[in-house]
């Protein structure tokens, strides 16, 4: 390795890593990436999974920040498969020459802040060390799939697979008995495409998903041209909307259930025609009260119902124990359908639990599954869990885990007290698993960069006051939703032992960018730079 010392460590080469290496360069800082991955591209690097497509329409989730490459790259569908998104970022890594500061196939270990020379030591797998004035971790907010821990796992004799693991050469099912476990995105997505290539497909599901449709297809030239024509209105559009897409802010003031049924009936309808995930940005009582959320939770069941043709089949893959949208809404192309096919078979895993994994299969409390191959479509330790596997020591020794132990404590989701110029990307108590990914990455990405070359030699961490309040107020806007009433992701539930904690700030994209750059502009709001201490933090 070259340089042992930079200005700059990030972590991760997906959206996040390779915009921040871009901006610190036109700083002028020195900066190294680090990747544990054989490439760019993060996320869309590891997750092969037959059917892996953005819920974002693809016109929306790209960089804005070049004008040249947003004119030049052409989408194909309304919606980008896995494939087509690596091609893009990979087409960014070569356009703007990123490669040669990233250092592919190294995972970094461990991180220590040393308070006497203001430096960050950053341990590689390797056995290597570099030292940087600022660590930013750009590691990604679903980066550590989650393998469940069920007896017997290692007996099965066949090949199993993980969603977010899977092997890049493809795996082929033809003429095959595929048993999915899991019913998440990452399973909607797989199983319509698994089910094509299977003799016999078993999806076993412990709870269903609310599902809305993608309504994919190809991206006419007409429309790529009119939406290029006016991409900076769109993208400050999309940067003002709730989630950072467009048609994510809810407009319509009337209540749900202040509204005639058959109205609001038709307004599900013209929002589940249009497709994805625009569904739940109907009425302003949908996230907040039960009973409205309900209105939106029957209407999807009620499709579910028209879409399985087997009323049993049907009932269980209703969702019915926890709000439309508290986990995240699944968007799905052909799902339903698949359970029309003769090949095709629903396991309940609520009533007929599993007990063990065998070495032919999977054994439910009812029977036993025989299989020539296993999909574990279980998700992610989402937030943390890629954060927790790195060692990161802050200031006296302390450790970043034992710190977050009762769940995540940082200020804007952007640092975290007593890790002086360590910075997350995308971390816990910022919006940005709420929204399009990419509108959040470059608002982080532009803040963090701002505030490095702010910073310079000196050191920034937040105050303790103020990251105490952030935790609050993200608890707080949480309560006021119905997102803590499911076991999702969001609330680290699906994790056994995690804590039961809302990760993610839910006062919308605007308001956030709003507060990030309020603080910056008051000298670092509810910061300490360099022991100076800034304005009052929000
Ligand atoms: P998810 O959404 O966390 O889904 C994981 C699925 O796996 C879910 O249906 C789980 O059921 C199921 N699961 C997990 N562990 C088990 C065990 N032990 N037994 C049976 N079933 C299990 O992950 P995805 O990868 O699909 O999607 C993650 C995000 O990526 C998605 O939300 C998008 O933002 C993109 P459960 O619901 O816990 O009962």
């Amino acid at each position: 390795m070259s340089a042992k010392h930079m200005d700059v460590v990030i972590v991760g080469a997906g959206f996040s890593g390779l915009y921040l290496l871009h901006k610190l360069r036109e700083l002028g800082l020195s900066s190294r990436v680090f990747e544990a991955g054989g490439d760019v591209g993060g996320t869309w690097y590891w997750n092969r999974y037959p059917g892996a497509r953005c819920d974002i329409e693809s016109m929306e989730y790209s960089y804005s920040w070049s004008e040249e490459l947003e004119q030049e790259w052409n989408w194909s569908e309304r919606y980008s498969t896995q494939p087509e998104i690596l091609a893009y970022i990979n087409h960014v890594a070569d356009r703007f020459d990123l490669r040669r500061d990233i250092r592919f196939d190294t995972r970094v270990a461990a991180a220590s802040y040393d308070e006497a020379s203001n430096l960050w030591t950053v341990e590689l797998d390797s056995g290597e060390s570099v030292s940087a004035r600022h660590v930013v971790m750009a590691t990604g907010c679903l980066s550590s799939p989650n393998l469940p821990d069920i007896p017997g796992m290692a007996d099965f004799e066949g090949p199993t697979y993980q969603t977010g693991l899977w092997p890049h050469e493809g795996v082929d099912f033809t003429g095959q008995k595929v048993g999915v476990i899991g019913t998440g995105s990452s399973a909607i997505q797989s199983i319509p495409v698994i089910a094509e290539q299977a003799a016999e497909l078993v999806v076993m599901q412990r709870t269903p998903n609310f599902v809305v449709p993608a309504h994919n297809r190809p991206l006419g030239a007409d429309e790529i041209a009119e939406t290029k024509a006016g991409y900076p209105a769109l993208r400050e559009q999309a940067r003002d909307e709730a989630a950072g897409f467009l048609g994510s802010t809810v407009t319509i003031e009337a209540m749900a259930l202040d509204t005639p049924e058959a109205e609001r009936t038709a307004e599900f309808e013209r929002r589940w025609n249009y497709g994805g995930l625009r569904f739940m940005a109907s009425y302003p009582d949908i996230g907040m009260v039960m009973e409205a959320n309900d209105t939106a939770a029957e209407f999807i069941r009620s499709k579910i119902r028209e879409r399985v043709d087997d009323p049993e089949t049907a009932e269980l893959l209703c969702p019915k124990t926890y709000p439309a949208g508290a986990k995240r809404l699944c968007v799905d192309t052909g799902y339903f359908e698949i359970y029309n096919r003769d090949h095709v078979h629903l396991v309940d895993l609520k009533s007929t639990p599993i007990e063990r994994i065998t070495a032919k299969g999977v054994r439910t409390s009812t029977r036993e599954y025989a299989f020539d191959a296993i999909v574990y479509a279980t998700g992610f330790d989402a937030m943390t869990g890629t954060l927790d596997k790195i060692a990161i020591t802050g200031r006296g020794g302390r450790r970043l885990k034992a710190k977050w132990r009762d769940g995540p404590e940082t200020y804007l989701g952007l640092m975290s007290e007593g890790f002086p110029n360590l910075f997350l990307v995308t971390g816990p108590q910022s919006p940005s698993v709420i929204s399009n990914m990419i509108v959040s990455i470059e608002q982080h990405v532009e803040w963090i960069a701002a505030c490095i070359g702010d910073v310079g030699d000196g050191w920034i961490e937040p105050t303790r006051e103020a990251e105490k309040s952030w935790v609050d107020h993200t608890n707080f806007m949480a309560g006021l939703t119905v997102y803590p009433y499911a076991d999702s992701w969001y609330m680290g539930a699906n994790i056994p032992g995690k804590p039961r904690i809302f990760m993610a700030y839910l006062g919308g994209v605007p308001g956030y960018r709003a507060i990030c750059e309020d603080s910056r502009a008051k000298g670092y709001a509810g910061f300490t730079v360099s022991g100076e201490t800034g304005g009052e933090s929000v």
